[in-house]
């Protein structure tokens, strides 16, 4: 038996983005739904990112669920860069006027999956088959199984927040379709380690055995990454092993300080660039993952999944609130100029930081010389310091 039911905005998966843009919906009334293949549980064991734009803080706000994040998350003013055994620092606070917060996507995840169900939000996990019907007509319908049980929703809008293997940015046909890629010839390993950071802000660090990052979750979890083959394996990485060669990658004196311990959680992430175009498709919005990825140097998957979710909140606000469709017309648009501007700063620095197979003495030099301009030219650093902190929306 089909169970018929209505919505005003079918969100389709309950990851940062579906449920941003459900809980915003919230505070203006507007219904919604989120759709997620997975539990809550699986969602929350993803260890992704962990810097957040003031612009992401502003929506959380927004959304009512930024109090833990008020308390428990670390404002930087500032991150560090090494080349060898060179290390400078880029000052936001001089350069851009703003902080970043250090504060773990999962904990973004939890805070707002807490907020969806404190008001009952429809919340439906374990989904199957997720298909998007009529996303052209005036009622598009999503179908889907749950324990095997067929469902039908009708709603006004569908919100693709599925990711890059979701289901919805597939929908839109090919012909209409048009896709850009990188695929960047390495990946991260990553671990997360009950120790204090290395230090009290991020160093990214370029060295002749390639790319590493010292980062954070809070003042006793600690997060690396040190770039590895795309043909690496988790399993071929003892903890010492990692530790080892993260020393060899940051500044001697920064390697003395290090404090290792045994690794809670340790994976491989690929890296690349890719973007979907068009952002739209008649009532289907695609919104983060599921139209772009970045490789995440520059820490921007996350923070321009809010951007969208920000242009499309809006735009639905708009529409039901005034009536007006002016701003859900221009969303492909809006939050595409700021995507392009957002993959090109995460492009620039994987190319600055990274030691690429193929790269040639001349390459690596040019790496060096650019490294040597950042750190020595204000307006260089300004730029960074501006793209980091992130664009304006
Ligand atoms: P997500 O992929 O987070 O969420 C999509 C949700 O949709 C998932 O829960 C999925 O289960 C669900 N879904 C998929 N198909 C579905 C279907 N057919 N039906 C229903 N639900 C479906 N960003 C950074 O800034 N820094 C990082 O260090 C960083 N590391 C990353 C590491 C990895 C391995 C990955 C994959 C991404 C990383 N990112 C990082 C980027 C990441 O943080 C994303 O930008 C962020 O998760 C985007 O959120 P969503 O758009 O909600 O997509
Ligand atoms: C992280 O802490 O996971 C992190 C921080 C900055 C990045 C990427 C990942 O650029």
């Amino acid at each position: 038996m089909t169970k018929k039911t209505r919505t005003q905005v079918c969100i389709i998966g309950g990851g940062p983005s579906g449920l941003l843009l459900s809980q915003l919906l919230h505070t203006r009334g507007i219904e919604s739904i989120v759709l997620e293949r997975t539990t809550r549980d699986y969602v929350l064991s993803r260890i992704r990112a962990g810097v957040l734009e003031q612009g992401f803080l502003s929506l959380m706000e927004e959304a009512g669920v930024g109090q833990r994040m008020r308390e428990q998350g670390l404002p930087h003013n500032g991150v560090s860069i090494s080349y060898g055994d060179e290390k400078f620092r880029i000052d936001f606070d001089k350069h851009a006027g703003n902080p970043v917060m250090v504060y773990g996507q999962t904990e973004v995840t939890r805070d707002l999956y807490d907020a969806r169900e404190q008001v009952g939000g429809a919340l439906e996990f374990n989904v199957e088959n997720v298909t998007i019907v009529d996303a052209q007509m005036d009622r598009p319908r999503v179908t889907y199984l749950v324990k095997g049980e067929h469902q039908e929703i009708q709603c006004d809008f569908v919100a693709g927040c599925d990711g890059f293997h979701g289901v919805s940015r597939k929908t839109i046909p090919d012909n209409i379709r048009k896709e850009y890629e990188k695929v960047y010839p390495f990946g991260w390993l990553g671990i997360l380690s009950e120790t204090p950071p290395v230090d009290h802000e991020l160093i990214y660090a370029n060295s002749e055995r390639g790319f590493a990052l010292c980062s954070m979750r809070n003042e006793n979890l600690s997060r690396y990454y040190i770039q590895c083959s795309t043909l690496d394996k988790v399993e071929n990485w003892s903890d010492t092993d990692f530790w080892d060669e993260l020393k060899k990658r940051i500044p001697r004196e920064t390697a003395q300080k290090l404090i290792t311990g045994s690794s809670i959680e340790k994976s491989i992430a690929p890296l690349r660039s890719f973007i979907t175009e068009p952002m739209r498709w008649g009532n289907l919005f695609l919104c983060g993952d599921a139209a772009h990825i970045v490789p995440p140097t520059g820490a921007k998957g996350l923070n321009t999944a809010a951007s969208d979710v920000y242009y499309l909140y809006n735009g639905l606000r708009q529409f039901y609130e005034n009536n007006d469709s002016e701003g859900i017309n221009r969303y492909a648009q809006n939050a595409m100029a700021r995507v392009w501007k957002v993959q090109r700063f995460s492009w620039w620095f994987s190319s600055l930081m990274h030691r690429f197979p193929d790269q040639s003495e001349f390459d690596h030099k040019m790496q060096i010389a650019e490294l040597e301009f950042l750190h020595s030219n204000e307006a260089a650093q300004k730029a960074m310091a501006q793209n980091y902190v992130g664009l304006p929306y």
